[in-house]
């Protein structure tokens, strides 16, 4: 990490920019960074307290490993891995649903040196086979069967389109494909393993372009967001973690998230699936003290807790972002629940906010929270870069000990995304209160959130102009009482089309192969767009436009 003081720096092996010299200096000197590796901290755990339980993996049948077990599996793994020529520094995309196997292989990786690269269960076709090619990738990694959906189809025909692709590994019935489990597990030889200051995986961002950015965090600066979070939600050994969102998820990861329950010796338990039918007796029957949800489940699970026959109590918290949550749910949750509500306002690019369990019962529904650092710098400007008054709206920019300083391998986003002098242009409209809360109020970047499932326009609006009817299209955000935000397509149609219906151009968007939440929920179709004063689509017009039609 050696740079010229305050230049941005490319260290060989990052493939991104990082921190200058004299920050990485002042956040070791702080203690925010300590030399700690995420395969280690695994280790060392498994050394304190072997016999205690890592985690539980409740379906089918109902699996516990204790942190021995993971450790040893996690090595094994790694071992199999590096017979089979993964090695340090290697891209895996790893696709697994919340169960024991995405654990023991992210774990296997980090050992190795090798690089996740965090796919959702909901990718298709289109995300994984960039994400493939993109990332140069070695080996994907994936279920048999989840959620109705063969992910060994999928794999056999990303594996044909991708030369560089050596490997599928299936947990499950591997098909045509390798299986997990047939990796041979030989006893470890010496693995070299990453450095600290080393990346540990690429996350993905939610995104604004047309394909999704890939996020570069190293093991130091993760695992102090992990640690910060840990303090402010209390984690500790007796946390009981409950795994609702997908694993791979920035927020279910490491705010605190699995990571924050292993990191304190915690128990991690993973839902499979987020309704309160799966959940509350999961909760019940592994006495749960906390997870974290995004707002619409949030909703979901506060009308079916006065109903429902479970025992919640042993719930302490529930952490809530993704998206904003509205102050009238907000209000709701704890009387609902009977635990305590942590408002969450995070990014997988790094900053992280959560309200205290010491703030006043208001700042705790009316604001997205603080950040987790003292060394968290929070910048707040109009258009034009200049810091607006305190407490007015702007744009939050933001620099720290954990917030990255250039996506990877993407030198031509980093003037957009990021400031000259290392601030992340997180794209939303926040302001601050006298207490250093931040509240969300909007977004500046073209991004649609959809109840914390984030779609990038740009991207869909690209699929649906691979449609032969269509001349042009603009992808809009409509609000929802349940989701905050669904997707609205303008679609133009080319002169000489013959009329199509709504539900042909989203079969159309979904027969491209990508994530069913990036399929338009709504289809209009208009004869021109609103023009901005110099000619470009107005996607504000076109949003005002959503809101006044009634019926869609
Ligand atoms: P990503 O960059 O994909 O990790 O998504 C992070 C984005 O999600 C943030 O920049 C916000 O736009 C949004 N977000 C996350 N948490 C909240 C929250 N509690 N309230 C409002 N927006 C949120
Ligand atoms: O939306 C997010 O990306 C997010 C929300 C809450 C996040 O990354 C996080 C907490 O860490």
């Amino acid at each position: 990490m050696s740079t010229e003081a305050g230049a941005l720096a490319t260290t060989p092996g990052l493939d991104s920019p990082t921190w200058p010299a004299e920050f990485a200096a002042r956040y070791r000197a702080a203690g925010h960074w300590r030399g700690e590796t995420l395969g280690r901290m695994l280790r060392e755990r498994a050394a304190a307290h072997p016999d205690r339980t890592a985690l539980v993996d409740p379906a089918p049948e109902r699996r516990t490993w204790t942190y021995r077990e993971l450790d040893e599996r996690a090595d094994r793994l790694a071992a199999g891995f590096a017979a089979r020529g993964i090695a340090k520094g290697d891209r895996v995309v790893v696709q697994l649903p919340n169960t024991g196997e995405f654990l023991e292989v992210v774990f296997a990786l980090f050992r190795i040196g090798a690089l996740p690269v965090y796919a959702l269960p909901a990718h298709r076709a289109t995300e994984i086979g960039y994400f493939c090619s993109f990332t140069g990738a070695v080996a994907y990694i994936v279920p048999d069967r989840h959620a109705g959906f063969d992910h060994r189809t999928l794999a056999s025909h990303i594996k044909a389109r991708t030369p560089g692709l050596r490997h599928v590994f299936v947990a499950g019935d591997p098909g045509a494909h390798t299986a997990l489990s047939d990796v041979p597990r030989d006893p470890a030889g010496p693995l070299d393993g990453p450095e600290p200051h080393e990346l540990a995986f690429l996350q993905l961002s939610g995104g604004t372009t047309g394909v999704p950015k890939l996020i570069p965090r190293t093991h130091d600066d993760y695992l102090y967001s992990v640690r910060g979070s840990n303090e402010i939600c209390g984690v500790d050994a007796a946390t009981r973690y409950l795994v609702v969102l997908p694993a791979a998820h920035n927020f279910p990861m490491s705010s605190p998230g699995w990571l924050g329950a292993l990191y304190a010796g915690g128990t991690v338990v993973l839902c499979p699936g987020t309704d309160p039918a799966t959940a509350f007796p999961l909760i019940e029957r592994e006495r749960i003290t906390l997870t974290g949800l995004v707002p619409p489940l949030a909703l979901v699970w506060t009308q079916a807790a006065p109903e429902t026959a479970c025992d919640l109590s042993s719930l302490e918290a529930v952490l809530v972002g993704g998206a904003k949550y509205s102050e009238a749910a907000a209000r709701r949750l704890e009387p609902a629940l009977g635990c305590r509500l942590q408002q969450v306002f995070g990014m997988a690019e790094g900053l992280v906010n959560y309200t205290r369990f010491d703030d006043d019962p208001e700042t705790v529904v009316t604001t997205q929270g603080r950040p987790i650092s003292p060394d968290d710098e929070i910048r707040i400007v109009d258009d034009a870069g200049r810091e607006v008054a305190e407490g007015a709206f702007g744009q939050l920019l933001t620099r720290g000990p954990y917030t990255i300083r250039g996506y990877w391998r993407a030198p031509e986003h980093q003037a957009a995304a990021f400031t000259e002098d290392g601030f992340y242009r997180t794209g939303d409209i926040v302001r601050r209160t006298p207490t250093g809360h931040l509240v969300v109020e909007g977004r500046a970047k073209d991004q649609i959130n959809r109840g914390g499932e984030k779609v990038a326009p740009e991207e869909v609006e690209n699929i649906i102009l691979g449609h032969p009817s269509v001349h042009d299209v603009s992808v809009v955000a409509v609000d929802d009482d349940y989701l905050g935000e669904r997707t609205l397509a303008y679609v133009i149609l080319r002169a000489d089309a013959a009329p199509l219906k709504p539900a042909a151009v989203k079969r159309f968007v979904r027969e491209q192969g990508v994530a069913a939440y990036k399929v338009p929920d709504l289809v209009q179709f208009v004869d021109a767009f609103p023009q901005t004063g110099i000619g470009k689509v107005s996607k504000k017009g076109l949003r005002s436009a959503a809101a006044a039609t009634e019926q869609l």
